[in-house]
């Protein structure tokens, strides 16, 4: 941007309060000294239009901060932009940012929402300099566009359109202020006095800013949070207590992960850049679309049916072979079939499209859960209350399907109606309507790349067929024959089986060790290597070891 081109029209007539814009203090001399500070100050006045800027915004997102303690956290400015990006983002980039940054995609996709709006806001306040009304106008814009977007989401109120547009509206008149005192300072022969009213004016906001927008997010949390709520919810007691399963489901092997996942390393996978807090008091579970008698229940009562325990492996179609996404938990949750022969579903109905509080919506088939396998509404794993991030107070469990097609974290809403009309968060992004769980097994002890001692080496790891069950697993060590590992005591076919195998007379040199399992029915797990998408990867998972 040249200055010498500032100055415009609608710069001048627009703003006649505001002092000379800087355009119009062009300096004639040549002088190379001249020039040299005409250089630093031009730096300078970039710098502290970045900064005005960048005050402005961060005074705008705080005040829109404070708004959504009023309106709710997912309507907050920040959070309603990266929930908008997480549901434009495309497929390619979702697998990009899983396989990369994990459970840490959400600060990722934060810190970018942050940089993006930091440049704008910088780049905004540099402009402002010299065109202040159309520098404002963008400012105001960007909250209107916020709010749109908030507006939009699925299941956005009227009232998420406050936030951004009064953070956009503060953050102009900020800009505002801000600017105008900054370019009076360089104007006015009382330059001590402007500055230092500059410098405090700064300040003052910055940290007015800082002050309000940590008060603000704090305030949130605990307006919202249902921890309280959570920690008084009594869990039913299960009709038939189930016993722990024997010692034997795990092989013993050190560095093998345990056979129930403990609660706090379950793997999370979700939408949700705020967790839904629901309030138990507040939950309905509302049954409705194709069926006869369509009906809605409070938590009182869903607690008042009959409950049972289950163990049951949870995998995301998004786990690559030999990752992280899968986890074993005992869940409590009171049997879904019934809650559907209630409702009467009709027939050619093929489809539960359950929805969540945050409008996520999956859809999974009647037939699973008419089948007699235990598809549950869940409200507790590993015996306590659901935590929020699993889906607190109540979750769906279909055994046998990938996450994304049974698992509804946060469910309110099952509408009972057709795959061929009906199409679940995940279709349109390129995931199969249907997708069950492929048989997958991993080799977890030892690491890959691991230096072993030369002579017998244990191997162990784990395997799953949810719902068919694991019926054998096999290693195969560099090219030799594939050998029967060691299975460890099957729980039930719904849960992953753990195995060992003794290796014995590993010689020294560099290793290929693969895996494979077997089924329930006899079906081989395939070695065709296939990606995530469109519904799981296939192939063997392999590791290198190091014997010397
Ligand atoms: N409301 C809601 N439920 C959801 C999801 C989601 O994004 N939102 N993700 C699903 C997916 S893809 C998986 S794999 C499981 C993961 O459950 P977890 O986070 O408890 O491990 O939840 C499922 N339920
Ligand atoms: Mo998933």
């Amino acid at each position: 941007m040249s200055e010498q081109q500032t100055g415009g029209a609608d710069g001048r007539s627009a703003d006649r309060s505001v002092p000379e814009l800087e355009g119009e203090q062009a300096q004639h001399d040549t002088g190379s000294t001249a020039a040299t500070m005409r250089g630093a100050s031009r730096l300078g006045k970039i710098a502290r239009g970045a900064l005005v800027g960048l005050v402005a915004g961060g005074a705008g997102l705080a005040l829109g901060e404070l708004v959504a303690v009023a309106t709710g956290e997912a309507s907050a400015p920040v959070t309603a932009a990266g929930n908008w990006a997480i549901s434009i983002t495309p497929t390619w980039l979702e697998q990009f940012a899983i396989r990369n940054f994990g459970s840490n995609d959400k600060t990722v996709l934060l810190i970018g929402v942050y940089t993006t709006l930091a440049l704008a806001a910088a780049v905004d306040g540099v402009l402002a300099r010299t065109r202040l009304t159309l520098a404002s106008i963008l400012t105001a814009v960007v909250g209107v566009i916020g709010a749109v977007v908030a507006v939009t989401r699925p299941v956005a109120e009227t009232s998420w359109l406050l936030p951004s547009l009064l953070a956009g509206l503060a953050a102009a008149l900020f800009l505002r202020w801000l600017t105008i005192m900054s370019l009076k300072e360089a104007e006015s022969s009382a330059k001590q006095t402007e500055r230092r009213r500059f410098v405090l004016g700064t300040l003052g906001t910055a940290a007015g800013a800082l002050a309000a927008g940590y008060g603000g997010n704090v305030w949130i949390k605990k307006r919202y949070s249902v921890s309280q709520a959570r920690d008084k919810v009594v869990l039913p007691t299960p009709a038939k207590v189930l016993p722990k399963p024997p010692a034997s489901v795990h092989p013993n092997v050190r560095g093998l992960g345990p056979f129930f996942t403990p609660t706090s390393e379950f793997y999370r996978v979700d939408t949700a850049l705020a967790l839904p807090h629901v309030d138990p008091r507040d939950w309905k579970l509302k049954i409705h679309g194709m069926v006869d008698r369509p009906f809605e229940i409070t938590f009182d009562e869903l607690l008042s049916y009959r409950f049972e325990e289950h163990d049951l492996t949870l995998t995301c179609v998004s786990n690559e072979v030999g990752g992280p996404y899968v986890g074993n938990a005992r869940w409590l949750g009171t049997p879904l079939a019934p809650l559907l022969r209630r409702a009467g579903i009709h027939r050619g109905a093929d489809m539960i499209l359950s929805k969540s509080t945050d409008g996520m919506t999956i859809g999974s088939p009647v037939e699973a859960v008419l089948d007699g396998r235990q598809a549950m509404l869940a409200v507790a794993m590993n015996g306590e209350a659901l935590p929020v991030k699993h889906g607190f107070p109540c979750r769906m469990l279909i055994p046998g399907l990938y996450g994304y097609v049974s698992a509804t974290k946060w469910v309110t809403d099952l509408n009972i109606t057709t795959f061929a009309s009906s199409d679940a968060y995940w279709t349109p992004r390129g995931y199969s309507p249907e997708a069950p769980v492929k048989t997958a097994s991993r080799i977890e002890v030892p690491k890959s790349g691991a230096t072993v001692k030369a002579g017998t080496v244990v191997l162990a790891g784990t395997a799953w067929a949810t719902h068919r069950g694991v019926a054998a697993v096999e290693v195969q060590i560099g090219n030799g024959a594939w050998q029967e590992a060691t299975l460890a005591t099957s729980d039930t076919p719904d849960t992953w089986r753990q195995w060992s195998y003794e290796w014995a007379n590993a010689s020294k040199g560099s290793h290929k060790v693969k895996v494979r399992a077997t089924d329930g029915t006899g079906a081989v797990q395939t070695s065709v290597v296939q990606g995530v998408v469109p519904n799981g990867a296939t192939g063997y998972h392999s590791i290198i070891v190091k014997v010397s």
